[in-house]
């Protein structure tokens, strides 16, 4: 565009039709005088610049019509343009106009008018002239009225007026009879006059966010209406005349007050989707099933208790939501399998008999001789019941217990093992009770420690892997305290019980307010920094709120003497009475059928043909002849998935390899995991000796590989659980556990013999970093490279088996591609293409944050090499990683994350600058990058993108225009359309923009690479929430590939 007025125009310029000049990267704030050299150009963009005026030349275009000239700083109307008679589209949104010259009706043909977002406080009377519009926006300003004047605008079809200050309906606006789509939602309304009427043309109608508390019964005279918006008001009924509304489809009523469903509106037999989310309504009724094309009904965020039965035979419902409902029937577990699972439930419901029930699962832990397992015997027995001194449990010793016909309980009593450490989440259910187990007699409230070994360790533990579930606390051998002394006791635990809470309360406190004042420090312009702090603290905030109060009261039992026992028992029941939940007869006797077998069957685990005969064995007749084979092994994946929920057994459905076992011993499992876990070498080398399977000198090599490399082969596996008489396929299906489980991964050692596999375990390593390391990864950076450093810290305790997790973990990115690597006890070394990587676990003596006197541990990652992208994909890969199994097994664990400062690494600096770790959670860029990050220990600049990973140190347009290729190629015209759809429904996109796409020609019935193009120069030209929506409409499409492109 850089053409001085003498110069000759080049006939390229003569050919472009299109001129992009958007903002993006660089702002403008005068488009060329020059820009009437482009004569033939039809179509001009000019957003998101700086803009305030135009040269009067550009009214020399004589083929333009549609200039977007939105996000600028315009005052006035540029009254050049009144001379583009030409001109079909002006969009001139997110300007700061007020009002429009009377020469606007010079535009003869202009359709459509893009005002929304200026500052127009009374209708510009002008627009009124545009006779010929069709299309008109002007949402978010701050209108209150419409002139009588509007119905001259007769071809109107399109109206916004979203986000402006109306508070009575502007009552002109119901001579339109013409108009189609009227979006009025975010303003003031509390009423619709009888008028509304005469808008025998509206389609589609807004009205969400006003001030509703009734029902505006004048709607009810639009029949013609086929889309309704009411969400966001203060509704609470409907009124009866709503059946007149016939052509109603799209319905939607979120974030009103209702409280009983509206039963009126199952009469509108026509509705396709009904939204009524965030409401309280408690019931579905029967007459639901009227609406006989319904597709979507969606409910979460409910009071709603029982879906009728009938509901299975919806034959139109695609989709129906209702997570968050205090569900009984189904069972929360089965409906979060969706419709289908519902379905059958439903199905299995008519057909058998219902079942309210509830079977809640238990887990004693706590140190031992506890007193965990005598009052587990008394609870079952219902009488006194003590174990003798050299009853010790060994594992995990399970019993069941039937408080009443309807209440049951499914008992885990654990004996005190390192093991269990790793494997408390795989043993313990969400939804059970947690009784943390101590010996009152021999509590010692002075003694240092006592609390924290017997009471604190534990609830912290079990808060870290299952943040939501319910703890109690039991103190036994009450017989042996005197009263004076019980009472003191308690007295002390319930405070010590509070300090701990609140020296928790104070770690978070103190992290949050150093987010704070990080976020007072930084300026505006560091956006993405900004950003991770906050979101540092939103996640700190999350939490701490997570922590659930634990049940404060401390029951007093003894096992001797049953005394306090009833009140136990008590407890017990009418928790499990909140959790009642409605089953189907065979159902529940396939669970009694499953668990039978746990006590009395000689099997370790239960193959697919004994869970099949288990399950429907009690099926009714019709009901087998009913379903196909597919129908009952879906049901039988559907009863498994609430059993193992349910903490009934161990069951993974997802995992293609294991789905076919069912672990429904949890003894034998512990078992085996203990024989390979442990760390008492005698223990094993004892067993390798018995085994007959191999000779005293395989025995020695094997010890030695276990127990200096933490390898184990499988030869060894199968020597190991000998003593537990397992299958082949039983070894098979606990090794692939294991691995599932991230406790091993598995090494082809010698390619040509395929028997010759092993596994890995990081728990066993026992050998100290290796010494020649110091020459691959000297403690200092060696000069020319650059180190990016990750570091988590964990207040306290570094979680049972988290760092060895992650280096299981990361044998997915090594093993494939035969890189170096090396382990020691505390790390990880690896070489990869381009750079190299150490990963460590260490106590960490010089916390940024402390609070407690315990120094905090930390896990690093770090990379070190000379091409920082793929330095980066590293780190990010390491970090996501982490966090994956962070968010898997530890969800409530406290945690903070830093980058260290690269420049400071370098120097080798005491005190090295810590951006926060949130920068990698980040998956949008902002559109002007800072160029230099301060680095504020050593008070230097250095290049943002040491501190920002690639995809932040681009904004998501350039990513965008980067992947244009890619995208194009990829997406598919199917996955296009229904992404339009999501883009009109949120509002980011017109209809227009969308009919634009489509005219675009497809290569064939899957490839549309020019649509793709078309769509993605749409986006890049929308604001942020444009990229959000693309990155979820990815996501729903299961397209994870380009949802990384793009991320
Ligand atoms: N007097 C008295 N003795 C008890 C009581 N509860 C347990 N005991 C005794 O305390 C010892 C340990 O009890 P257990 O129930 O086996 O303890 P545990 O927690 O299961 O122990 P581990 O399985 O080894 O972890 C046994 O000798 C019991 O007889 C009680 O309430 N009163
Ligand atoms: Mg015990």
């Amino acid at each position: 565009m850089q053409l001085s007025p003498q110069s000759k125009t080049p006939d390229t310029v003569l050919e472009w039709k299109y001129i992009y000049l958007d903002g993006i990267t660089r702002k403008t704030d005068n488009l060329l005088e020059s820009i009437d050299k482009c004569r033939n150009v039809e179509n001009i963009s000019a957003s998101s610049n700086m803009l305030s005026s135009l040269p009067q030349s550009i009214s020399n275009l004589p083929h333009l019509t549609e200039l977007n000239l939105y996000n600028n700083i315009f005052t006035a109307f540029p009254i050049v343009l009144c001379g583009l008679t030409n001109l079909k589209v002006l969009c001139l949104s997110g300007n700061l106009l007020s009002d429009i010259p009377v020469d606007i009706s010079r535009l003869k043909v202009l359709g459509i008018f893009y005002l929304n977002h200026n500052a127009f406080t009374t209708f510009p009377i002008a627009l009124c002239g545009l006779t010929n519009l069709v299309e008109l926006y002007l949402s978010g300003n701050q209108l209150s009225d419409i002139p009588v004047d509007i119905i001259r605008m007769e071809e109107l079809s399109i109206f916004t007026l979203e986000s402006n200050a109306f508070t009575t309906f502007p009552i002109a606006l119901c001579g339109l009879t013409n108009l189609r789509k009227l979006y009025l939602s975010d303003n003031q309304l509390s009423d619709i006059p009888e008028d509304i009427t005469r808008m025998k043309g509206l389609r589609i109608f807004r009205l969400s966010n006003n001030a509703f508390t009734t029902f505006p019964k004048a709607l009810c005279g639009l029949t013609n209406l086929v889309e309704l918006y009411l969400a966001d008001n203060q509704l609470s009924d409907i009124p009866v005349d709503i059946t007149r509304m016939e052509g109603l489809r799209i319905f939607w009523l979120n974030n009103n007050i209702f409280t009983t469903f509206p039963i009126i509106l199952c009469g509108l037999t026509n509705l396709m989707h009904l939204y009524l989310v965030n409401n309280q309504l408690s019931d579905i009724p029967v007459d639901i099933t009227r609406l006989i094309k319904l597709e979507k009904l969606i409910l979460y965020y409910n009071n709603i208790t029982h879906l009728p039965p009938q509901m299975r035979s919806m034959e139109s419902l695609t989709d129906l939501d209702v997570a968050y409902n205090p569900l009984v029937q189904p069972p929360k577990d089965i409906a979060s399998r969706g419709l289908d699972a519902i379905k059958r439930y439903l199905d299995a419901l008519a057909d058998t008999k219902a079942i309210q029930s509830s079977r809640i699962q238990i887990n004693f832990l706590g140190e031992t001789e506890a007193g965990k397992t005598s009052i587990s015997r008394t609870l079952q027995l219902g009488t006194s019941a003590l174990t003798k001194m050299a009853d010790r449990t060994r594992v995990v010793e399970q019993g069941t217990w039937e408080a009443d016909e309807d209440i049951g309980f499914n008992i885990n009593d654990f004996g005190g093992h390192d093991v269990y450490k790793i494997g408390h989440p795989i043993f313990i259910s969400n939804r059970g009770l947690v009784l943390i187990t101590f010996n009152l007699s021999t509590y010692d409230p002075e003694k240092e420690g006592h609390y924290q070994l017997h009471i604190g360790d534990w609830i912290d533990k079990v808060q870290a892997q299952m943040p939501g579930i319910q703890i109690a606390l039991i103190g036994t051998h009450l017989d042996r305290v005197s009263t004076p002394h019980v009472e003191r006791k308690c007295s002390a635990i319930t405070r010590q019980l509070e300090d701990h809470a609140n020296e928790k309360k104070k770690w978070y406190q103190a992290q949050k307010e150093t987010c704070e004042n990080k976020l007072k420090e930084i300026t505006e312009a560091q956006e993405s920094l900004h950003q991770a702090y906050q979101s540092k603290a939103a996640h700190l905030q999350t939490l701490y709120g997570q922590i659930k109060p634990i049940n404060w009261h401390i029951f007093k039992v003894s096992s001797e003497t049953y005394e306090g026992v009833p009140e136990l028992r008590d407890y017990l029941v009418s928790f499990a009475r909140t959790s009642a939940e409605v089953l189907p007869g065979m159902w529940v006797d396939a669970a009694k059928n499953i668990c039978t077998k746990k006590i009395e069957g000689s099997e370790n685990t239960l193959g697919w043909e004994v869970i099949e005969d288990l399950i429907l064995l009690n099926a009714p007749i019709p009901w087998r002849e009913k379903n196909s084979r597919e129908e009952k092994d879906r049901m039988i994946c559907d009863i498994l998935t609430f059993l193992a929920h349910r903490g009934d057994i161990i069951w993974f459905d997802r995992c293609p390899s294991l789905m076919k076992v069912v672990f429904h011993k949890q003894e034998v499992l512990v078992n085996v995991l203990k024989a390979v876990l442990t760390h008492d070498q005698g223990e094993v080398s004892q067993k390798l000796q018995k085994s007959m399977k191999i000779t005293r000198r395989k025995a020695l090599i094997i010890e030695e590989e276990i127990f200096s490399r933490g390898i184990v082969s499988k030869q060894a596996m199968s020597c190991l659980c000998e003593p537990f008489k397992l299958s082949t396929t039983e070894v098979d299906a606990m090794t692939e556990l294991m691995k599932k489980l991230k406790l091993c991964y598995q090494v082809q050692e010698d390619e040509s013999l395929p028997s010759n596999t092993s596994f890995h375990f990081p728990w066993l390593l026992t050998e100290e970093r290796q010494p020649e390391l110091d020459t691959k990864w000297p403690s200092k950076v060696p000069p020319d490279t650059t180190q990016l450093t990750l570091q988590v810290f964990v207040p306290y305790r570094c979680p049972d088996g988290l760092y060895e997790k992650f280096s299981v973990h990361q044998h997915k990115h090594l093993g494939l591609l035969k890189t170096l690597r090396m382990d020691w006890k505390d790390g990880v070394y690896a070489e990869l293409e381009g750079c190299k990587m150490q990963v460590t676990r260490e106590q960490n003596q010089t916390n940024p944050d402390a609070v407690s006197q315990d120094p905090d541990w930390v896990i690093s990652i770090a990379v070190r090499g000379s091409r920082l992208l793929d330095m980066w994909r590293v780190l990010t890969q390491g970090h996501s990683d982490l966090m994956d199994i962070i968010n898997e097994d530890w969800p409530g664990l406290s945690y903070d994350k830093y980058l260290v400062c690269p420049h400071c690494v370098s120097e080798d600096s005491e005190h090295p600058t810590l951006f926060p770790g949130e920068i990698l959670d980040q998956v949008i860029g902002n559109s002007s990058k800072p160029r230099q990050v301060p680095c504020v220990n050593t008070g230097v600049s250095i290049p943002a993108d040491l501190v920002y990973p690639p995809h932040l140190a681009m904004s998501w347009q350039e990513v965008l225009l980067k992947e244009n290729p890619k995208l194009c190629e990829n997406i598919t015209e199917p996955c296009l359309l229904d992404m339009l759809n999501m883009f009109l429904q949120e509002g980011i996109i017109t209809d227009r923009e969308a009919e634009t796409v489509k005219t675009e020609p497809s290569t064939d019935r899957v490839k549309c690479p020019k649509k793709v193009a078309v769509f993605l120069d749409i986006l890049i030209k929308k604001c942020d929430g444009a990229h959000v929506t693309l990155c979820q409409c990815l996501q729903e499409q299961g397209q994870t590939d380009l949802l990384e492109l793009i991320q």
